[in-house]
């Protein structure tokens, strides 16, 4: 107990010894030089977020001081957040604390003036022919979006030749999402701008900035409505899904109008609705699409759903009647759409990257499978009881499980650590790991979709010198290497616009 105690003393007098000399350090650091070299190129040279979130006392609301030191001094494990601790002293970690929760002496306007004047409209898409230039299955296609150059490959899904390599704009990030059975396919980047390309005629049809930092956007399945999630402004954005003209801007507060920013919006298109979880207020929001035609003129009505946390990530069940959530806290929920309520708490270890559940029918219950961020672990739920029924241990937290009905295998990557390199291959029918593959020694492989009929599998190598490497998803074989520029992420039409339980919609 003595020693309990005096130690105690001694670190508190250490911390307040040590306190005071970062104090008086930090007055002569120049921390807005100090962000420009060691943050600016992910957050932006102004904090409104680039490949990186912006870093405003707005946007950091529910990140504590204290715990903001943490990131910075270890990195943020479910991000590309890296390590600074053996690269600046605690006074400098401090003085960028308090910068980024400095207000900025202005935040620029991002609202219908700046966004109608942000749209450019390539081709009217009525003009444009209406037989692809190319021959090839046209549900079996596959958008390959390319971090390292910013670039996105469409690549025929049989003979595995890419078709067309076009520019993106700067740092896309979640999936693309097609419309109008397959014939578009819609970008978003972090920094809100939203394209439409048209891939019959390998052309983009239309752009627009739809915000300054964006989180998602979701495409009605027939193109009509674009729905936009911003983190800044904390903002919703809908936009007419033909030319991409801008329709409404819904704020996003509460009824005592707090703000928040968005955690994401789906197109939960059995519902004929846009589904929307926010960061910042614990409710989930549903809006109809048919309320949309006339956003123009009127806001849309909203349905609020009140949740007992914040929902940070969260995935649907197949028929789009319930949100399975999870906050950074780690409290995981079960909202029921239908019955506008939650119904159940689930017992996830950790917080799974948006979309990285899949579902499969294991024995005589339906199960979602989901990997987490934080340990290496895979939880698997049982659908009926939502309890967890196996928790298989991997090398490390991954980022994406991905499946296929046709196929007997569900592929998880370990995207953290040592190990990050390999492959987990689990047999749905037993639940345990079967192979552990690791196609380049050293480098990330992540990010595993199917091909139309899921005889095939594709990986990414997660480089500047990629590569796309496409397996036998029956022998777990290699068939072929296609070099490619850091392929974050495969998107194929038909698993997509089928809604395939093995993959993201
Ligand atoms: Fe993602 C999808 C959020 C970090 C690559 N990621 C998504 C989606 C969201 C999201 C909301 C769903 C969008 C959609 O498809 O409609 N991502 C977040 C985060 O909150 C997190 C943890 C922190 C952040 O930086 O925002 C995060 N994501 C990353 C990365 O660091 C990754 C690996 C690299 C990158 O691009 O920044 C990354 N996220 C991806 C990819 C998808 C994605 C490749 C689409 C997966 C799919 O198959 O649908």
């Amino acid at each position: 107990m003595k020693t309990a105690i005096s130690s105690l003393f001694f670190s508190m007098i250490f911390v307040l010894c040590c306190g005071s000399s970062v104090v008086a350090e930090n007055k002569n650091i120049d921390a807005e030089f100090l962000y420009k070299k060691s943050c600016a190129e992910c957050h932006g040279t102004d904090r409104l977020g680039a490949m990186g979130p912006a870093l405003l006392p707005q946007n950091l609301k529910r990140l504590k001081k204290k715990a903001a030191i943490s990131v910075i001094e270890n990195g943020s494990p479910a991000t590309q957040m890296p390590a600074f601790h053996d690269k600046l002293s605690k006074a400098e970690i401090q003085s960028l604390v308090e910068y980024i929760y400095t207000p900025l002496k202005r935040i620029p306007e991002w609202g219908m003036e700046q966004i109608r004047a942000s749209h450019i409209v390539y081709h009217r898409p009525e003009q444009l022919p209406d037989k692809p230039l190319f021959s090839a299955d046209l549900q079996n296609l596959f958008i390959v979006v390319e971090l390292a150059d910013h670039h996105a490959t469409l690549l025929d899904g049989d003979t595995f030749i890419p078709i067309h390599r076009f520019p993106t704009r700067f740092a896309l990030h979640g999936g693309p999402k097609y419309s109008n059975n397959g014939r578009y396919v819609f970008f978003a980047s972090r920094d809100g701008w939203i394209s439409k390309f048209d891939i019959y005629n390998l052309k983009y049809v239309a752009e627009i900035r739809a915000g300054i930092n964006t989180r998602n956007m979701a495409v009605s399945s027939d193109g009509r409505y674009v729905v936009v999630a911003n983190y800044l402004p904390h903002t919703l954005t809908v936009l007419d899904g033909r030319d991409l003209t801008p329709l409404r801007v819904i704020p996003v507060t509460d009824n005592n109008g707090h703000s928040s920013r968005v955690s994401a919006v789906y197109a939960a298109e059995p519902r004929k609705s846009f589904i929307v979880a926010l960061k910042d207020i614990p409710e989930v929001w549903e809006i109809s699409y048919s309320t949309l035609a006339s956003a123009i003129k009127t806001p849309p009505p909203i349905r609020r759903i009140k949740t007992d946390d914040y929902l940070d990530d969260f995935f649907l069940n197949p028929d789009y009647s319930l949100i399975i959530g999870t906050s950074r806290s780690g409290s995981s929920q079960l909202v029921d759409l239908n019955l506008g309520k939650v119904v159940h708490k689930l017992d996830l270890p950790g917080m799974p990257h948006l979309g990285s559940g899949i579902t499969w029918q294991y024995r005589d219950r339906p199960v979602l499978a989901t990997p987490n961020m934080k340990e290496g672990v895979v939880s698997i739920i049982d659908m009926t009881t939502w309890k967890t029924i196996k928790r298989i241990d991997t090398l490390g937290p991954g980022f994406f499980m991905r499946s296929h009905e046709n196929s007997p295998y569900a592929w998880v990557d370990v995207f953290f650590g040592p190990d990050r390199d390999a492959m987990h291959i689990i047999d749905k029918r037993t639940l345990k790991i079967v192979k552990t593959l690791r196609p380049v020694p050293g480098k990330v492989s992540a990010h595993v979709e199917f091909t139309k009929d899921g005889s095939r599998a594709l990986l990414s190598i997660w480089d500047k010198e990629g590569a796309l490497i496409v397996y036998d998803s029956r022998t777990l074989k290699e068939l072929k290497r296609i070099p490619m520029r850091k392929p974050s992420g495969k998107y194929n039409v038909h698993n997509k616009l089928t809604r395939s339980s093995g993959t993201s919609h």
